[in-house]
């Protein structure tokens, strides 16, 4: 019996393929006990369907694509990368590779190119919460885990949609419910989503707004009388200007801000007051967003002011990507380095140079994504290599990205044929999970080892072997001597030796396992410079667009992202295709439009064109998916702007603002 992880969400689910051939969940794994859901069921009938089998290549763009051997695809990469200056190469990976794919190709270019121009597509995804947690915690480990659902009596969705976007998990939070009196769930987001409607409050927030309503929380709980001094006074420290700021939003105040009632700012004080254990779950509603690690400092403040952590509970940031947690203890974002090391700091360099036995680490952090495709546009950034993730639809602005992607010379490494691969120069088949073997890290530091369960297909290969014979061909096999990921596993584990996310004591052998306690500040002593956990000021900053809607984005329920592995099943487009947009009834009515009518939605000198649904959005809200490949018609992110947070550079991806007219109009 082989069993994996699964490809899919940061829940982590182990899974398992039976004599069958069926996928099921494995009962012995920690993150579902043999729960699943819809998305990985069909995984194996898509895992050979339009798939790249052998390396192509073309010099200039105007040419199609011709097959090469390895050989020629790794010569064409040494000449490239030996010829520009490594500023000039650029990286982009992704949360969906294993550890061991994610650590060599951070060597390569951190230890070996020597740039810190590496970035992934979680830059767009759990960004503004590492900074966050960094910020206030000193790390960006998460502080609880899954077992804290089962004895919570809170729960706050924030930004969530976690009935479909981590579904085996909002489906143990709905058991807990179910076999224990008292248990309430408060969801807060502009859209009545399947979490709202399953909770037992829903707040329906104005989009951008919720560092405002989270003050104000802030601000009742101190007028009540509500905060816990004594937990504040041990354990923290900046309490007073985070205070400071909180009192600038009372409630009739934020309430008009946020258009909610200041009756649903008291609930969710009374909720951090009163409950036992509270658990908030946050997801992109907070993250990405220009005002991005406000919003989830604003929250963090919370569970501060209240001592909520440990046994009283935690502020869980819910990661997207199944292994997004590993390349964060791999550091393979442009500051990052092993085990939670940083480029910036000396002492982090040194070890970093000794334990690979190199020189010359760079200390500045590279620039991140949306930075590099401007620097493509200044022709400063002259080779573009994307690995497992798909560009051309998931990034924000993709005028400019179109752009970008047509003059760089462009390296895709996936496993299907993507968007990003039109613009290509070479492609190099990647096999995915399920074809190799290595670890990934789950949204509660859980570590899963995946085996193989079916050979790769055509002649495609592992990232981490692609970058070991690249750099094998570049006469550095010295530092790159690996031929198995074990190998790759046990360097990796040296390094994390006395860090937070020490997990030099596991094995393959032994995985599923977690790193770090249950509870990772169980003794209430922080990894900042005083030992304190830091409140911080959460400022407020709201995105401004032109447009008469603000269009936010988001998830389908049982498609993943730009769909290469979902689309391809017909039993998980159905009812998800054509593309659509959901709006609130009466702006629709208004508009003229009715469900199932089309609509054109315009900003940034693009159009594209949806059909309409109606649900509970807020009034002047519009809710798009955002994975549709071009196959579908124009992808939503043309649409929107690459503004980023300050301080995560993670982009707002959820506030767009849009020009909306009936289709029909124009034809008739
Ligand atoms: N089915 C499925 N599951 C997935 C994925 C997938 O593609 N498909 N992708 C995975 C990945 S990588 C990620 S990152 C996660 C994302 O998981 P989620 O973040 O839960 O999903 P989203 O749909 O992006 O956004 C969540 C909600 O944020 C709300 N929102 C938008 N703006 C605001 C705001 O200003 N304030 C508040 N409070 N809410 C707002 C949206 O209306 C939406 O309901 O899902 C993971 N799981
Ligand atoms: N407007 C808007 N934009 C968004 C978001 C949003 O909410 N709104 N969400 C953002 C977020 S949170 C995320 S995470 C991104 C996701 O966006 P992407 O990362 O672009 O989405 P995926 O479709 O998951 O792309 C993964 C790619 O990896 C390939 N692949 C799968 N397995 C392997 C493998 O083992 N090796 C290699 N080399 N390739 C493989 C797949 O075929 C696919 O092409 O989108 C971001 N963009
Ligand atoms: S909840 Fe997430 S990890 Fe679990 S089976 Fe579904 S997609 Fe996979
Ligand atoms: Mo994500």
């Amino acid at each position: 019996m082989k069993t994996f992880q699964c490809p899919y969400c940061g829940v982590g689910c182990g899974l398992y393929i039976d004599e069958k051939g069926r996928i099921k969940g494995d009962f012995e794994h920690p993150a579902n006990f043999g729960d699943i859901c819809k998305k990985p069921i069909y995984l194996t009938k898509v895992l050979s369907k339009d798939r790249i089998g052998r390396p192509l290549y073309r010099e200039s763009k105007s040419k199609s694509l011709r097959e090469i051997s390895w050989e020629e695809a790794y010569g064409i990469l040494k000449k490239k990368l030996t010829s520009l200056s490594p500023e000039e190469t650029y990286f982009y990976l992704s949360g969906q590779l294993l550890t061991e794919d994610i650590y060599v190709a951070n060597k390569f270019v951190k230890g070996f190119l020597k740039t810190n121009n590496i970035d992934a597509n979680s830059r767009l995804c759990m960004a503004s919460a590492v900074t966050a947690y960094k910020l206030a915690f000193g790390s960006d480990g998460v502080p609880c885990t899954y077992e804290d659902i089962d004895d919570a009596d809170a729960f706050l969705f924030i930004g969530s949609n976690a009935a479909i976007a981590h579904p085996v998990l909002f489906k143990r939070v709905l058991k807990r419910r179910r076999e224990s009196e008292g248990v309430g769930l408060v969801t807060i987001d502009p859209v009545e989503t399947e979490t709202a409607k399953k909770s037992d409050f829903f707040i329906q927030i104005r989009a951008g707004t919720d560092t405002v309503f989270l003050n104000s929380v802030f601000y009742v709980l101190h007028r009540e009388g509500w905060i816990d001094y004594r937990f504040v006074e041990n354990y923290t420290e900046g309490f007073e200007e985070a205070l400071e700021t909180a009192r600038k939003f009372p409630p009739e105040l934020a309430a008009s801000v946020c258009d909610v009632k200041p009756e649903d700012i008291h609930l969710v004080a009374e909720v951090f007051a009163k409950s036992e254990k509270l658990i908030s779950f946050w997801c992109q509603g907070l993250n990405q967003s220009v005002n991005g690690t406000m919003k989830n400092l604003a929250l963090i403040n919370l569970h501060l002011a209240k001592g909520r952590l440990n046994e009283k509970g935690c502020p869980f940031s819910l990661t997207g990507q199944p292994n997004a947690m590993g390349g964060r203890e791999v550091g393979y974002l442009t500051n990052g380095l092993l085990g939670y090391r940083d480029v910036r700091n000396k002492e982090d360099r040194e070890f970093m140079e000794d334990f690979w036995g190199v020189k010359g680490i760079k200390e500045t952090p590279g620039p991140t994504i949306t930075e590099a495709i401007d620097l493509i546009l200044e022709e400063r950034i002259k080779l573009l290599w994307v690995v497992c993730t798909n560009p051309a639809v998931s990034l924000p602005e993709l005028r400019k990205v179109e752009e970008a992607l047509s003059r760089v010379f462009l390296v895709v490494q996936d496993a299907y044929w993507n968007d990003t691969c039109e613009f290509a120069n070479l492609i190099l088949p990647a096999s995915q999970v399920g074809e190799k073997e290595g670890v990934m890290t789950d949204s509660d530091r859980t570590i899963t080892f995946c085996e193989k369960f079916s050979e790769p297909y055509g002649e495609s290969k592992p990232d981490w072997l692609i970058f070991t014979e690249l750099a094998k061909a570049m006469e550095a096999s010295e530092l790159f001597p690996y031929s198995s990921p074990k190998e790759i596993f046990e360097e990796f584990k040296e390094s994390t030796k006395g860090r937070l996310c020490d997990v030099s004591d596991l094995s393959y052998e032994k995985l599923p396992a977690r790193w770090g306690r249950r509870w990772l500040y169980e003794d209430l002593r922080f990894p900042t410079e005083s030992g304190r956990a830091r409140f911080h000021p959460a400022k407020f900053d709201i995105a401004t667009e032109e447009g008469e809607f603000i269009l936010l984005t988001g998830r389908l329920k049982n498609n993943w992202h730009t769909m290469t592995k979902t689309g391809k099943s017909p039993e998980l487009l159905k009812g998800e295709v054509p593309p659509f947009v959901l709006m609130n009834p009466k702006d629709a009515e208004e508009l003229g439009v009715e469900e199932g009518e089309e609509i054109v939605l315009s900003a940034k000198g693009k159009e594209i064109t949806r059909i309409v649904r109606l649900g509970n959005v807020k009034r002047g809200h519009i809710f798009a998916p955002f994975g549709y490949p071009r196959e579908f018609g124009e992808p939503t992110n043309f649409l929107v702007s690459d503004k980023t947070d300050p301080l995560s550079k993670e982009p707002d991806l959820k506030y767009a603002g849009v020009r909306v007219r009936v289709a029909k109009l124009m034809t008739s």
